[in-house]
């Protein structure tokens, strides 16, 4: 997409107003560690949702919510015939989640439209900001589901009827928070999306630069694993006949790890959940069921690491005489962004002389699956030592404003 800068203009975006948002809202779900917990659907998404809902209302917004429960602003532009630019993330969190991750990219959104409102200045077409429904996936695997539905790319009846560790199906937790809204999903088109997040990995941190400019993203899969063996006595059984579940788990485990090493520096494997059963510690697990995801950025080691996992559960399978079944739940491809809105966001950096680079997210976001039907970029602001999905995750005032002022002007620039 080409676009000229945002020009000369001097505006920012207000650094305290900005800040204040995502202090208040860390409250809703924040945790004695000073993290957050607001898992997809729960209460506390209801309360950050509503909390959102009236400073969109109170923006002037229009406020759309689709059946997914993604929640889509408008702020109208002086041509209503062109499709708006969009902002967005998401401010459900992972259960031991930060203050930054998605939240960042909803509040500098929102301070956007607010610093514009302040200025009195009308772009040419309309600008969208929105809160996609569950991006983490914690809860409700997969991650990323509302833009995948979005998109496309993943089925809505499937994502409806995930259920969480407590049987509750995603429908039915929407229904219960009352977020089920009457928009088909995917009618509220847009012509470009820009997400801004924390970068969650430490390159910006160690390069002393202020913003990423966010050109791919790594492809991943998730699936939920199950390895079957035989239950019997810890005390009488000889470790000759055993079919040990755990044990067997335990191999797997390594070998997963083993293949993204192999497929390394950017080849990842991880097993978040794993559960033994019948838990009694002397009757030898008969069953484990486990959580397993992995990633990369070229597709061609992606399907090599499937294929490398695949052979493993299979040598495992023989050597100990167990089932090891892996049921894919979910896949998506390595992205490339947009180039002509990864230029507006370099433009934008240098404007505001903020050192920049182009970079590869590790991190799955929206913005994946928007790229699918928008041309989309990224801009990544860092946080401290790279940490995130953890409690300690920080970035500072000054990273983010910083993060909020490209996302300003790259958006002004993409809508005239
Ligand atoms: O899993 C992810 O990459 C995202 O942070 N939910
Ligand atoms: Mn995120
Ligand atoms: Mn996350």
């Amino acid at each position: 997409m080409a676009t000229q800068t945002g020009g000369g203009t001097n505006l920012r975006i207000d650094s305290d107003r900005l800040w204040s948002t995502i202090v208040e809202t860390a409250a809703i779900g924040g945790t004695p560690k000073g993290g957050i917990c607001r898992l997809a659907l729960s209460d506390e998404d209801r309360r950050v949702r509503d909390w959102f809902a009236a400073a969109v209302r109170d923006a002037g917004l229009e406020l759309a919510v689709d059946a997914m429960g993604s929640m889509f602003a408008i702020r109208p532009g002086r041509d209503p015939a062109r499709a708006p630019i969009a902002m967005g993330s998401h401010l459900d969190t992972q259960p031991t989640g930060g203050k930054f991750d998605g939240v960042l990219g909803v509040l500098a959104g929102l301070e956007v439209m607010r610093t514009l409102n302040a200025a009195g200045i009308e772009t040419e077409a309309p600008l969208m900001l929105i809160n996609w429904t569950n991006e983490e996936g914690a809860r409700f695997a997969p991650g990323m589901v509302a833009s995948g539905v979005y998109s496309g790319e993943v089925d809505m009846d499937f994502a409806m009827a995930r259920t969480d560790r407590d049987g509750i199906a995603f429908g039915d937790a929407l229904d219960a928070i009352g977020y089920r809204g009457s928009e088909p999903v995917g009618r509220r088109r847009f012509a470009a999306m820009v997400e801004l997040h924390i970068e969650q990995g430490p390159i910006l941190e160690a390069d002393g630069l202020d913003i990423g400019i966010v050109t791919a993203g790594k492809g991943s899969v998730w699936a939920d694993g199950r390895v079957t063996g035989r239950e019997c006595h810890a005390g009488s059984t000889p470790m000759s006949l055993r079919h040990d579940a755990l044990c067997a788990f335990a191999a797997f485990a390594l070998a997963a790890e083993a293949v993204a090493r192999e497929h390394g520096p950017d080849g990842v494997a991880t097993i978040g959940v794993a559960e033994a059963f019948p838990a009694s510690r002397n009757t030898v697990p008969g069953e484990v069921r486990f959580t397993l995801e992995y990633r990369h950025p070229d597709l061609g080691h992606l399907d090599a690491m499937d294929a490398a996992i695949a052979a493993a559960a299979r040598r495992i399978e023989g050597e100990r005489g167990v089932a090891i079944d892996i049921e894919k739940i979910w896949r998506k491809d390595p992205v490339a962004f947009d180039a002509g809105v990864s230029a507006a966001i370099g433009r934008a950096a240098a404007e505001l002389g903020l050192g920049s680079r182009p970079m590869t997210s590790g991190a799955g976001h929206d913005a994946f699956f928007a790229a699918t039907v928008a041309p989309t970029a990224m801009i990544f602001v860092p946080c401290k030592d790279g940490i995130s999905h953890n409690e300690a995750e920080s970035s500072t005032q000054a990273e983010c404003a910083a993060g909020a002022d490209v996302l300003l002007r790259t958006v002004l620039a993409l809508a005239g």
